[in-house]
């Protein structure tokens, strides 16, 4: 380490804080916090090792700052982001690339010199009257195969407080690590407040640095774009493990109760706001993890842990016939940071679909809120963000998988592809082996946008393994690892896809929310091939027999012969179209498909036209 950087150290810390850092031998974190130390100039610094106290410390900070305020329930409290600033900047997220480099074009970037020296220049003196926290914590169960060391550096005690309720202390994990430079490193400052929230808006970026595994965030507070452990490191893990020979996948892990006491693992890749939490919490059932998982390949087995261990939840729509679980962890007392929402005058929480009696006022994200309020344009203001979020602690669900904190993690035994789908998709189907499933599913999903809210049929978007907005790796690359992933594996997964927003021709939905209790349940006993399926052009389907007494045995309910034709018929036209789109994708707009790729969609294709010409557009699935 330099005297210089020593010299910063000595000077900005307290005492104690000073120990902390040295007590850990690395010069490279070192190096790093007097960096950023000397180039954000903050008013004074906080070491958080994973002492109670210093926990505490930072919960307190939270609510002194104002950046939180209480609640009426014991450990509630409520964090609003900037109007402007309530979901990932896309458009201003960017890999910092070297002028020569080949970097997939499709992946947003920005030469790398002129990068730093933009990302540098906002971040000059951007702490100052601040406290800057440093923050450790591990991505993946501690001292595991899977562990990855995080330091955050951020001047939000917001971010801080919200990072120890979703992920793992570090500090042990830097202790272990002997002095090495193999961790991630993230920083943020949330920039000049005004009225409590990021004022340069304008001057929101996040720019992530691959080769050096550190990501910059500035001006900005939504935690998609500043929790460096969640979408910021998924990027930089999705490289690393490319480099290293394992997945980074933008699914939930759950456990499925089977017969005998039996519990088998899925994963379950989703686009944003399609269902993956609401799967991974269904009653009855073991989660594990709602958004990312890390798989690798340990003695011939696909093994996944959860990268985090809390949820940052979409809150809109919760309510408590649909969501029972989530809906006694938010009206529990305990540690909850609801984020975007209404509080009331009773400084309770409401969101948009709490319940049908909406308050008359409260405070929301766009200040004080009352019925009919509206914004600059004319357009009513909703009582709540439709990404208004919570953020909680896995420990306070209650039925949280005993093997969340494993560090071997779990045994795949299924993987699930689900995406927004009113025309195309059947409600559950299997592949009919790993590269069908990886292709035909997984590197095939699409999700139409909420558009309908405008008045216009949904968008389809193409979004491979719900993954799209965080590959740091070429697309066709990244196919490429998920394909060749199970060469080692004996016995791979079954791959499923799931589809729960079908439709019929009136545009009413074709399923209830609690079907997906009786997909899970099918695909469980599939991986042991434990019941029948029917062969379809694209993949295999339920019996209806199985089904009827799976609805009987889990939801009490007559399933009838009509619901289960309009469900399962095959639509052939519009898997036809789904496979031109998602060709000219791959041929056009992806430069490194593997041909693979185009060999299985084409088979598929001639499946579905022989069945056509024998049996017409639309099969009826007790015609196989
Ligand atoms: C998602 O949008 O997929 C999320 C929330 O999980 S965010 O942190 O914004 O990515
Ligand atoms: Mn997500």
């Amino acid at each position: 380490m330099n005297e210089n950087n020593e010299q910063i150290l000595k000077q900005k810390l307290r005492k104690e804080d000073y120990t902390i850092i040295k007590n850990l031998n690395n010069v490279h974190l070192e190096n790093f916090i007097s960096d950023y130390i000397k180039l954000c100039n903050p008013s004074d610094v906080f070491v958080c090792d994973d002492s109670d106290e210093r926990i505490s410390f930072i919960r307190d900070e939270a609510v002194n700052t104002g950046e939180e305020k209480k609640l009426k329930m014991d450990g509630h409290t409520i964090h609003f982001d900037g109007i402007d600033d309530q979901a990932r900047d896309k458009a201003n997220t960017k890999y910092l690339v070297e002028a020569d480099e080949n970097f997939d074009k499709n992946l947003n970037q920005i030469e790398r010199n002129q990068g730093i020296e933009e990302i540098k220049g906002i971040m000059n003196n951007i702490m100052n009257g601040h406290r800057m926290y440093i923050m450790f914590f591990c991505l993946g169960p501690q001292n595991s195969k899977f562990s990855i060391p995080c330091v955050q550096i951020t001047d939000s005690a917001y971010i801080a407080h919200s990072e120890i309720l979703l992920y793992r202390q570090g500090y042990k994990e830097f202790k272990r690590m002997n002095g090495s430079n193999n961790f991630f490193k993230f920083v943020h400052s949330e920039g000049e407040l005004e009225n409590g929230v990021s004022k340069n808006i304008d001057k929101r970026r996040v720019y992530i640095d691959i080769k050096n595994n550190l990501v910059y965030s500035v001006n900005t507070q939504y935690g998609g774009n500043t929790l460096g452990l969640k979408k910021l490191a998924m990027r930089l893990a999705i490289n690393k493990g490319s480099n290293e020979g394992w997945l980074t996948e933008h699914m939930f892990l759950m456990g499925v109760n089977g017969p005998n006491g039996r519990k088998t693992y899925f994963t379950g890749a989703f686009p944003s706001a399609c269902g993956k939490t609401s799967t991974s919490m269904i009653p009855g059932e073991r989660i594990v993890g709602d958004d990312i998982s890390y798989l690798r390949v340990i003695d011939g087995k696909i093994r996944a842990v959860n990268v985090e261990k809390g949820i940052f939840g979409i809150i809109a729509g919760i309510n408590q016939k649909d969501d029972p679980v989530l809906w006694q962890v938010l009206n529990s007392p305990g540690e909850i940071i609801f984020s975007n929402i209404l509080v009331t005058e009773n400084n309770e929480p409401f969101w948009e679909g709490k319940s049908d009696t909406i308050p008359e006022k409260g405070v929301n994200f766009s200040g004080e809120w009352f019925k009919g309020k509206k914004d600059a344009s004319g357009k009513e203001i909703p009582v709540s963000h439709k990404n208004a979020r919570f953020t909680a602690s896995l420990d306070s669900v209650p039925n949280v998988d005993e093997n969340l904190h494993n560090p071997a993690g779990v045994v795949v035994g299924g993987i699930i592809y689900g995406g927004r789908d009113s025309d195309t998709s059947v409600p559950v189907e299997e592949s009919f082996d790993w590269v069908h499933g990886i292709i035909t599913k997984g590197a095939s999903l699409e999700s139409e946008t909420t558009a309908a809210t405008l008045g216009k049929i949904g968008i389809r978007k193409f979004n491979p393994m719900s993954n799209l907005d965080f590959l740091s790796i070429p697309i066709g690359k990244y196919i490429k690892n998920n394909l060749d992933f199970v060469k080692d594996v004996e016995n791979p997964p079954k791959i499923f896809s799931v589809n729960y927003f079908l439709k019929d021709n009136n545009g009413d939905y074709l399923n209830d929310k609690w079907d997906k209790r009786v997909w899970l349940k099918w695909m469980e006993l599939r991986c042991y091939n434990e019941v029948d399926a029917i062969k379809t052009p694209t993949g295999l389907i339920p019996k209806y027999s199985d089904l009827k007494k799976l609805f009987k045995e889990l939801l009490s309910s007559e399933y009838s012969e009509e619901s289960y034709i309009k469900q399962f018929t095959i639509r052939i036209p519009e898997q036809l179209n789904k496979l031109d789109r998602i060709m000219d994708i791959y041929k056009n707009k992806v430069s490194d498909t593997p041909d693979i790729l185009f060999n299985v969609l084409e088979e598929q294709k001639q499946r579905l036209e022989k069945f056509r010409n024998e049996l017409g557009d639309y099969i009826s699935p007790l015609q196989l």
